[in-house]
């Protein structure tokens, strides 16, 4: 349909069943309303970041569309609402770095909403760390290898000055 938006969703998982938490993910937001899963990555088993002393994650990444209505914001709080209803619990304004990027059963991390830019206290677009990120370069990669990132380059052209190794699905950094 003319006028959808395009946005691409992180999703990880290191608690539980990780990948079955991903699956369940991603039917959830496929069945969302105005919101239709158009393209998805392999799974990834990826080394964790930030807070290392952690088990790996699974990563995915989803390409969505959302009808021509939906706002940034409100598929954020879409996304927040799944996380809760798989059971996702978070420490509110916690500055704590174990509490922020530690273990979860599912984490779902707005990525792009089409060119937005957007910053306030609940949702800062581009995503501040997503050029850092091999779990999230790699799986973009894979579905969409000419997309323009903000900064003007590929996933893969940002790849290439990323310290990483990807052997099969796993991917270390
Ligand atoms: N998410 C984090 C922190 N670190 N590392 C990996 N490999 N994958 C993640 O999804 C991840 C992470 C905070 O959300
Ligand atoms: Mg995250
Ligand atoms: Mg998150």
């Amino acid at each position: 349909m003319a006028g959808e938006h395009c946005a691409y969703v992180c999703m990880g998982s290191n608690q539980g069943d990780s990948e079955r938490n991903l699956a369940e993910a991603r039917r959830r937001v496929d069945s969302l309303p105005g919101v239709r899963v158009d393209a998805a990555s392999p799974v990834y088993l990826t080394e964790p970041q930030n807070w290392r002393d952690q088990p790996w994650f699974a990563n995915q990444v989803l390409r969505v569309m959302c009808a021509t209505n939906m706002t940034a914001p409100v598929f954020l709080d879409m996304l927040l609402k799944v996380e809760t209803e798989m059971g996702r619990r978070r420490d509110l304004g916690s500055q704590d770095p174990a509490a922020r990027f530690g273990p979860r059963v599912i984490d779902l991390d707005l990525l792009l909403f089409d060119e937005e830019r957007h910053e306030d206290a609940h949702l800062i677009l581009p995503h501040p760390r997503m050029l850092e990120r091999a779990f999230v370069l790699v799986p973009l990669r894979d579905i969409d290898p000419c997309l323009i990132l903000p900064g003007g380059l590929t996933p893969g052209e940002v790849l290439r000055s990323l310290a990483h190794a990807v052997e099969g699905n796993c991917i270390r950094q």
